[in-house]
């Protein structure tokens, strides 16, 4: 089949509402995996339920131009396959009414739709390093290069900070009301951060601009989870298996999915809580357990599983240790570093997590999760490490997590392979300024933008962390592991 049969693929759940009567009220920047499994299924979902015709325009900014092609052959359509440890559904998504690709159509395309007076909220899966902020300090990284293109040429954006500030910039112009700003990244507090962001770059443009941008726009912050893994030959074959059609835009993931929302629009909002998302008035605590517990797992399972040998995170939980000291990670300690405002019980949090973590039909590689470290590591585990010192509590597992990053970054720069993190040329200079590996992480553990002054500020920190890596190194990581469920 073409990409015009999808209408012929079989599926286990289809919407029906009138297609025809979607208006583009939300545009999303970053229409990649993630998205896809996630915001499109609520959304399309809720205008089922609910009656709304909300419509969402995609937009990449990035990356080569065959995603937005094949969604435009398959007119706005997409394959969503669900996976439990036993049960599969087969979606066809229907919410997404246009596709622009910038580097094919250029900026004003992406501006354009922006301003248009019926586009109510602007949402964002951007990852972690395109909001452009250095992650420790989370103020916007003004040498940043396409923050330093866009501040000298801010009518032609290169970032998706400047793109969103040269929209509302017109919007103002032309009398239009502002648009919510909605981040679905993995960060801490994520709508605020793309809040100071824009005001930031705003204020640099016109301190007007910023005012009004304070005044008029929203920028409600989420929490978002549902385990979408990058998509893989094996992974199409899946989704030809289940539907008769190799959807090149399809995704497989989870079956699970939640999505807490602040529910601060300035210009309207679906009831997305009729498909099941919970609208609340502060996000944090929800962010802040899931950042930790499954996020900062994920990261240990991907620097120390990958040490281990292991391709995929249903791997690690075969490891009966590695599976052990995921528990001990969760509930011994990013458990104990959280907040304690929430009415959730950790304990079978924790074991839902590694019940998704198992599940063997969902091929997340550790690789995927690797990525972008110096992103993650703040959240993760440099900001859990320093409130359950503050708390008096002890920290076995957390050192271990920033350890093995330190193995990971090492490795698989001395071994040749692309190390993908914003600041990976940062590493190669320091792992191939000397032969001394303990002096290699000593010198990472100085790096400001992940982990602030706390090597020169925090004695313990220093040690903990220098006496894994050291562990590791002398005795392998299953030795470690051996050692942490002891
Ligand atoms: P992906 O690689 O499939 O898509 C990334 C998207 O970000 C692409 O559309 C790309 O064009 C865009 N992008 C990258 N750098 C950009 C920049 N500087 N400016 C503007 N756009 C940029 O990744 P995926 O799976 O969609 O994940 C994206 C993010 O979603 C993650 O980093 C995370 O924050 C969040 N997320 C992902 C989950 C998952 O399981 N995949 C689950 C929960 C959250
Ligand atoms: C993962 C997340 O890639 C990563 O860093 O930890 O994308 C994770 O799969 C999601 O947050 C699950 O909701």
């Amino acid at each position: 089949m073409n990409g015009l049969d999808i209408d012929k693929a079989r599926y286990t759940t289809k919407t029906t509402y009138a297609r025809e009567e979607l208006e583009t009220n939300i545009v999303h920047i970053g229409f990649g995996a993630f998205h896809r499994g996630h915001q499109a299924v609520y959304n399309d979902l809720t205008n089922d339920i609910t009656g709304s015709r909300w419509g969402i325009c995609e937009i990449n900014m990035f990356g080569p131009s065959a995603l937005i092609d094949d969604l435009k052959a398959q007119n706005g359509l997409f394959t969503v396959v669900e996976k439990s440890a036993t049960e599969t559904e087969t979606r066809l998504v229907r919410t997404v009414t246009e596709k622009i690709h910038t580097p094919d159509t250029g900026i004003n395309a992406a501006i354009s739709k922006l301003i248009e007076p019926q586009v109510k909220i602007v949402s964002l899966t951007i990852t972690e390093k395109g909001y452009c902020v250095d992650p420790q300090s989370r103020v916007l990284d003004t040498a940043n290069p396409l923050i330093a293109h866009d501040l000298e040429n801010p009518t032609q954006p290169q970032s998706a900070i400047g793109l969103i500030t040269e929209a509302l910039k017109q919007r103002k112009a032309l009398g239009l009301p502002a648009f919510s700003v909605m981040s679905c990244d993995n960060i801490p507090e994520n709508g605020h951060l793309t809040r100071d962001a824009v005001l930031h770059f705003a204020e640099l443009c016109s301190p007007d601009l910023s005012a009004w941008i304070e005044d008029n726009a929203s920028f409600p912050s989420t929490m978002v989870d549902r385990i979408v893994p990058a998509m893989t030959a094996d992974q199409f074959d899946v989704i030809e298996q289940e539907t008769g059609y190799r959807d090149p835009c399809g995704v497989v993931c989870e079956d699970f999915r939640q999505w807490v929302v602040e529910d601060n629009f300035v210009a309207g909002r679906p009831d997305w809580a009729a498909a099941g998302a919970m609208l609340v008035e502060d996000v944090l605590p929800y962010e802040e357990m899931k950042l930790r517990m499954l996020n900062g797992s994920h990261s240990f399972l991907a620097y120390n599983g990958t040490l281990a040998g292991y391709e995929y995170i249903y791997q690690c939980m075969q490891d009966e240790e590695l599976r052990q000291v995921t528990l001990t990670l969760m509930k011994e300690e990013q458990a104990k570093s959280l907040s304690p405002s929430l009415s959730v019980d950790l304990e079978q949090y924790a074991e839902l997590l590694v019940a998704r973590f198992s599940n063997q039909n969902i091929k997340h590689k550790t690789g995927q999760i690797a990525m972008d470290g110096s992103q993650k590591l703040p959240q993760r585990a440099v900001d859990p490490f320093l409130t359950l010192h503050d708390r008096g509590i002890a920290t076995r597992c957390l050192p271990v997590l920033i350890a093995g990053w330190m193995h990971y970054v090492i490795n698989t720069i001395k071994s040749g392979e692309a190390l993908v993190d914003p600041l990976a040329e940062q590493f190669a200079d320091i792992v191939s300024s000397t032969e001394d590996k303990s002096l290699v992480a000593e010198t990472l553990l100085n790096i400001e933008k992940v982990f602030g002054d706390n090597a020169e500020q925090h004695k313990l920190f220093k040690q903990q962390i220098l006496s894994a890596f050291e562990r590791i190194e002398e005795n392998g990581i299953k030795a470690m592991f051996a050692e942490l469920t002891h």
